[in-house]
């Protein structure tokens, strides 16, 4: 197939990028390289020492005799060039991941709510009017997330794929539907996704678009198969406050010696995936589409859920750091349940990558390498869901001379 990767310079992207071409798709990368400017202006860098797009692409071309495409394109201003692409290179599919991602981002300050909700809504619905107006018939699949579900909203109940069955009372009786699951988002970036759902519906139901929305968990990890094979095709390792993701800034912190950064009572429950399976779960996504005509087909990109204190206590037992009780910068639970179905990808043949001391080690060995790369002004969070809300002080002023030893 030939297989639009958008967003493909960035954590999920470029692994996906690499694995689909792996598996001989002749694959393009669509990317504005607009989340390496934000590191820029967040004065951070990923912890990995990522190399630029065109040096990327040509390691894979030396070890694979490969050609992937790349145009830097920008989704949300660009739809006239993007609808050009559309037209001369006629994807079979398109898998979008070009949206700004880090909730605490969103929340920072007034510009960047407006960014994300700017990039992300604008974006999604230049490639949903893209695809209507170049009369292809290509397939969708869009990265949505976990949190458009909310947390806790439905206790200990599982959440369902997508749609939840209800009853409506009318005079002559109940009527059972079946309705998109009640958005519940906790950040703005999260509320963009609940934004693309309604897009997604709509487009599907009036232009018969063949289209698949993820809702995927936090992704942890940074190396697959294919970016393990040569230093200049390493994944990005976010760490920061805004952008670092729970488990993989756990790991890291544990490779600095730095204390886990626990945010309140670190009650809350969340849905996880290694990056070994969020590539593979893409695959079957692009080769397990909907129909055209039927709804928007939701499954959930998950393969286990963990309490954030669990996972501190479990990497602060194995690597002897301590836990940091700091105040929660964001408006959430204290605690919450989550149950999660995921039955969709197991019945298309997922082998669910569960956490292990192996795969820990892995990453925290990835982490210990490029230590010397981390600034410790980065690491705790410091955007607040509301004015005022209180954060802590840096933890650790310096890099320790001697890094601790990977156990
Ligand atoms: P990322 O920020 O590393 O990558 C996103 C890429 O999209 C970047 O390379 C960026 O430059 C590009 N991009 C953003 N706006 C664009 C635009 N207007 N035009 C062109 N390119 C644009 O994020 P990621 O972690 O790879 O996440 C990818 C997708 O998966 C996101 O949509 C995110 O919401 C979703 N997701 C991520 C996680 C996770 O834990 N990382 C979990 C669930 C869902
Ligand atoms: N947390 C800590 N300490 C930290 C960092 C986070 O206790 O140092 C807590 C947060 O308060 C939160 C939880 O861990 O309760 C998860 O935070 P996160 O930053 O790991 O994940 P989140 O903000 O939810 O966002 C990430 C991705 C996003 C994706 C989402 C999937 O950045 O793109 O949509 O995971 S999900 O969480 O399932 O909605």
């Amino acid at each position: 197939m030939k297989v639009l990767v958008l967003g493909g310079d960035g954590f999920c992207g470029w692994p996906t990028t690499l694995h689909l071409a792996d598996k001989g798709h002749d694959v393009i990368v669509v990317d504005n390289l607009s989340r390496r400017d934000i590191d820029i202006e967040l004065e951070v860098e990923s912890l990995t020492p990522i190399r630029p797009m065109g040096e990327r692409i040509r390691a894979w071309k030396e070890l694979r005799g490969q050609d992937i495409g790349f145009v830097n394109l920008d989704l949300a201003e660009e739809y006239e060039r993007f609808l050009e692409l559309l037209r001369n290179e006629r994807p079979d599919a398109i898998v979008h991941f070009g949206e700004q991602r880090a909730a605490p981002y969103s929340m920072r300050n007034s510009k960047a709510k407006r960014y994300t909700v700017d990039n992300n809504v604008r974006g999604t619905h230049n490639v949903l009017v893209a695809i209507v107006e170049s009369g292809l018939d290509i397939a969708l699949v869009h990265l949505g997330t976990m949190g458009v579900y909310g947390y806790g909203w439905s206790g200990t109940a599982p959440i369902p794929e997508g749609y939840l069955t209800v009853k409506v009372p009318t005079p002559d009786g109940e009527l059972e539907r079946e309705i998109l699951h009640p958005a519940n988002p906790g950040s703005v970036y999260h509320m963009t996704k609940t934004l693309d759902q309604l897009m997604f519906a709509f487009y599907a139901k009036n232009d018969g678009l063949r289209i698949t929305d993820l809702h995927q968990g936090i992704v942890w990890g940074t190396q697959t198969d294919q970016t393990i094979k040569d230093e200049r095709l390493i994944n990005r390792f976010d760490y920061d406050g805004d952008y670092g993701t729970v488990l993989n800034r756990f790991l890291m912190q544990a490779a600095i010696g730095h204390p886990l950064t626990v945010h309140g009572t670190g009650g809350q429950t969340r849905a996880f995936i290694h990056i070994r399976d969020t590539v593979r779960c893409i695959e079957l996504a692009i080769a397990n589409p909907p129909e055209a005509g039927s709804r928007v087909l939701v499954r959930n990109q998950i393969t286990e859920t963990h309490r954030v204190l669990d996972l501190a206590k479990m990497i602060g037992d194995v690597t002897g750091t301590e836990i940091a009780y700091l105040p929660n910068p964001r408006r959430e639970a204290e605690e919450n349940d989550l149950a999660v179905r995921n039955d969709q990808f197991l019945a298309l043949g997922l082998q669910p990558t569960t956490l292990s001391q192996g795969l820990l080690d892995e990453c925290t060995d990835v982490a210990a390498r490029y230590s010397h790369r981390a600034d410790p002004a980065k690491i705790v969070s410091r955007s607040v869901w509301r004015a005022g809300m209180e954060t802590a002080e840096d933890l650790l002023t310096e890099l320790p001379e001697r890094l601790p030893e990977p156990q």
